[in-house]
């Protein structure tokens, strides 16, 4: 029970660890009520702290302790104090000494999914970022780095893999009949990259050769009959070692690299040193089981976690406030291995839409915080998209204004600097800065400033003088904290189209030659104005471009430039963004019209598009396949601003689906036919691309009038031969009232129902419904056998699909959607605090929905914050979500 304020912890507080420890030895027996830990730790008290009489207190939380020791004698208990949270011991020597504890802990009883537990009979850690308290006392900070060695015993049957961190140095039997391994780990590191994994998995190795010539082994770890999952992971990870050996320079260091794979885990996975622990939703891949945006993410992460072992292992953090040194900055590596794996142009959408779905609203609500935050109360609030997703942003920006060749210098000057070390964001612009050649003093704003920028633009053609002058001016709206803003340095990519739909060579004033087709301006100032001389004819502006800067831009463009610009921009971003702009115009339009009982605004360009990109052969069928899709419903309600009315924007966006599918419904027809993948599956970008433009188009055939969706839908369900085309035509048919869903539905449980994570895909399908009656069906949902709230998947498949991606019955005007959200986070967090904060995030943008709807809201936000017991992860996200 709460009985006093949780108090945040300050950036500005920061003070070097009066102790340092350099060796830490681990000897843990397991058990699944009580595994026992025995540390020794060399430790010393630390030069370069001011304090040189602190005591030493270190943290730990749920642990039971037996003995303490300082140099082999065991102190009595008037030479140290425990709490729930320190273990205080008041006289230390002066020089170097051991500092031995034994403690238990109870893996079975965690369900926080923190520190040790036990998920299907394996043991598993996550520390980061405050675990390993949860399996000694120790000085949990990451700056306080130390070379590990780690002795784990088990059961021989129960548990005959036994991993951690390193390389494995020595095993046997004990006299007990039980066994051990022993781990050694070279490399100092931060406890929060400790990891322990002991169970009865199987494994499927593989080796890679560094680009020094050294042979490392892989090995995936899996569940027992999983091992037919693994292959693309593997691949996936070979494919991510060369490629940061290749454009960073980034050679592996140890002899093993090993990853596990585990049901249960509260994240995606985790970049432990030589040991990352993945969800095995981003491991597990076969055709019929997974689908091609499965094996992208897998992709995705299996290079995040691998690229951390450079920028988040090597080089560490200060502290918790530096996290997007690691992994704003890792995200932008997996996000660059993407784009050279797959189409740059489609992943840069689908990043940006990321962005705007997730980031955006945090940064425009009242969680708001600066990618490098100042305070907190939970660290674990903090993993953010504003951390992992506006913070690779500002690399890109770096990467943008210095180019690739300047910007690996950076990187090789950063890692020169500060290999071994646990830095900050300073370290990381100056190192930047250095090696670029860029001064990023004011463009470090970035970083301190919460919000996102606006940026105005607007242009003026003088035909008789052939310039054209643009002007663009920067505000960013006050955030929690934060009333005014200092200008940022903002690169923005342009080009100039010429009615001949080409790009115009661009010269500035001042310059002799014309330039490059697309050139980067820096707006510094809350103002700045460019002309461009030798304009011939009048252009049309396509401004940020490959979208260099996380900002709102309003560019001022007519509805005929936002058309042409859509069939014609050179840059594949602002020609899908063009399209998105277009069609977002069209539908606040015709929710505004609705209002006023005027009927929708009829807009055939973007009909007219979609017809002619389906029938041009020659474009990406993957881009198209973006290009076409209408915004989101939440897309619209961010954009509709204050006030937002659920039902007239799902009834706009169905309306204008219908009207586009009815208009092209030959050309979908034809392009489903023609985009159907022949042969064995392949997940690649190509094949891939074909399957979203064909269930794209299956998508829209279903909202057209007549029974054809439903017929080909249901008819693809049947014979799909894997699971991107079968859950497609699920997806469909979940949001048609027609017999072939039901039977769809049940025929899809009856194959699969075995499969945990196939059941996650039938969750939340029917979570995401937008017939009446999904709120009772979820409820049900919450009581079947496939759903247990002990599991993150089951409750982020079921509850969080819910809340997160059905805008029209999570906002139920009744607030019945509110009400049962809110009781799920209250059960959840007594269980899991971390999942339980993550799901509440889901009320943030309550203040943006019309009166009646935000006081129901605000209604659940004051019961769970007025609830005793909670969480500080709850208790932070509520009453920082009310303020
Ligand atoms: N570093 C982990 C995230 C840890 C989250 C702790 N609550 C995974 C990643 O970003 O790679
Ligand atoms: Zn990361």
């Amino acid at each position: 029970m709460r009985t006093e304020e949780p108090r945040p912890i300050r950036l500005k507080d920061y003070q070097v660890p009066a102790f340092t420890t350099r060796e830490v030895n681990l000897d843990i027996e397991l058990d699944p009520k009580a595994t026992r830990v025995h540390s020794k730790l060399a430790m010393e008290r630390n030069e370069t702290s001011a304090d040189k009489t602190a005591p030493l207190v270190l943290d730990g939380e749920k642990l039971k302790l037996v003995e303490v020791r300082i140099d082999g004698e065991r102190l009595g208990a008037n030479r140290y104090s425990v709490t729930d949270k320190h273990l205080t011991i008041h006289d230390v020597p002066d020089g170097p000494f051991t500092l031995e504890t034994v403690t238990s802990c109870a893996p079975e009883e965690n369900t926080a999914l923190t520190g040790l537990y036990l998920t299907d009979g394996i043991y598993c850690t996550q520390c980061e970022a405050e675990g390993f308290r949860r399996i000694t006392y120790y000085l949990d900070r990451p700056d306080n780095m130390a070379v590990f060695r780690t002795r784990i015993t088990g059961d021989k049957k129960s548990e005959p893999v036994l991993l951690s961190n390193g390389n494995p140095v020595n095993k046997g039997k004990t006299k007990d009949g039980r066994h051990f391994v022993e781990w050694h780990d070279p490399f100092p590191k931060p406890s929060y990259l400790f990891a322990l994994v002991a169970g009865d998995l199987a494994s499927v190795e593989d080796k890679f050769v560094t680009m020094s010539g050294r042979e490392v082994t892989l090995r995936i770890f899996v569940e027992k009959g999983n091992e037919d999952r693994c292959a693309y992971a593997m691949e996936a990870l070979k494919r991510s070692m060369k490629w940061d050996e290749e454009r960073f320079g980034r050679e592996y260091d140890l002899d093993i690299f090993m990853i596990v794979a585990v049901s249960a885990f509260n994240m995606g996975a985790m970049e432990n040193k030589g040991l990352n622990v993945f969800n095995d939703k981003y491991i597990l891949a076969r055709p019929d089981t997974a689908t091609d945006a499965d094996y992208a993410a897998i992709e995705a992460i299996i290079a995040h976690e691998y690229f951390h072992n450079w920028t988040g292992n090597r080089i560490t953090c200060r502290d918790w406030f530096q996290l997007c040194l690691k992994e704003g900055l890792t995200v932008f590596r997996d996000q660059e291995f993407t784009s050279d794996m797959r189409s740059r142009p489609v992943k840069r959408i689908s990043d940006v839409r990321l962005l705007r779905a997730h980031q955006f609203p945090e940064d425009g609500g009242p969680l708001a915080h600066p990618v490098r935050p100042d305070s907190y109360i939970e660290i674990n609030n903090f993993y953010t998209a504003t951390v992992y997703e506006k913070g690779a942003e500002l690399c890109r920006m770096i990467h943008t204004m210095a180019g690739p060749k300047r910007f690996r210098k950076g990187m090789d000057l950063y890692f020169e600097r500060h290999d071994g070390e646990a830095a900050t964001v300073e370290d990381f612009l100056d190192a930047l800065g250095d090696g670029t050649k860029l001064d990023l003093t004011q463009f470090k704003r970035w970083y301190r400033q919460s919000g996102t920028p606006e940026v105005l633009a607007s242009g003026r053609y003088d035909a008789a003088r052939k310039t054209y002058t643009l002007k663009m001016s920067q505000v960013c709206p006050p955030t929690p904290g934060q009333r005014v803003k200092e200008p940022y340095h903002i690169p923005v990519a342009v080009g100039l189209v010429g009615p001949d739909g080409k790009d115009m060579p661009l010269t500035l004033d001042g310059e002799e030659k014309a330039g490059a087709t697309t050139r980067v301006l820096h707006l510094t100032e809350r103002e700045g104005t460019w002309r461009f001389r030798n304009v011939a004819e009048k252009p049309v502006p396509s401004l940020l471009r490959g979208f260099t800067a996380p900002v709102k831009l309003d560019a001022n463009l007519k509805e005929r430039d936002l058309v042409f610009l859509m069939r014609h921009d050179s840059d594949s971003f602002n020609r899908w963004e063009a399209a998105q702009r277009y069609a977002t115009a069209l539908l606040v339009k015709t929710v505004e019209a609705a209002r006023e009982g005027a009927a929708p605004r009829q807009g055939m360009a973007f009909a007219e598009m979609v017809v002619d990109l389906l029938s041009a052969r020659k474009i990406d069928p993957d881009f198209v396949a973006q290009i076409i899709l209408l915004p989101s419903e939440q897309t619209l309600a961010q954009i509709a601003g204050e006030n937002v009315d659920v039902d007239a924007i799902h009834k706009a966006r169905e309306s204008l689906r219908g009207s586009i599918a009815a208009h092209a419904k030959k050309a979908l027809l034809s392009a489903y036919t023609r985009m159907e993948v022949k042969g064995p599956y392949n997940p690649d970008g190509g094949d891939a691309g074909r399957r979203a433009l064909r269930n794209a188009c299956l998508g829209y055939l279903a909202a057209a009038p007549g029974e054809d969706g439903v017929r080909l839908a249901a008819e693809q369900f049947r014979t799909a031969s894997n699971m991107t085309d079968s859950i497609a035509a699920l997806s469909v048919l979940s949001h048609i009232d027609c017999p072939e869903r039901a039977a769809a539905l049940a025929a899809f449980y009856e194959r699969w129902k075995d499969d945990h994570l196939v059941m996650d895909k039938w969750l939340s399908i029917q979570a995401m419904s937008s017939l009446p009656g999904t709120l009772d069906e979820v409820k049900r949902l919450t009581g079947h056998p496939a759903f247990t709230m002990k599991n993150p998947n089951k409750v982020r498949a079921l509850i969080t699909s819910f809340a997160s991606m059905n805008q029209l019955h999570f906002h139920d005007a009744k607030g019945a959607g509110y009400r049962f959200v809110a009781d799920k986070v209250l059960e959840l967090d007594k269980l899991n605090p971390q999942v339980a904060a993550r799901l509440l995030g889901t009320f943030k943008s309550w203040r943006q929905f019309e009166p009646k709807r935000r006081k129901l809201m605000q209604k659940e936000l004051k019961r769970i914050a007025g609830t005793e017991g909670l969480s500080r992860d709850v208790y932070e996200i509520a009453t920082k979500t009310l303020a």
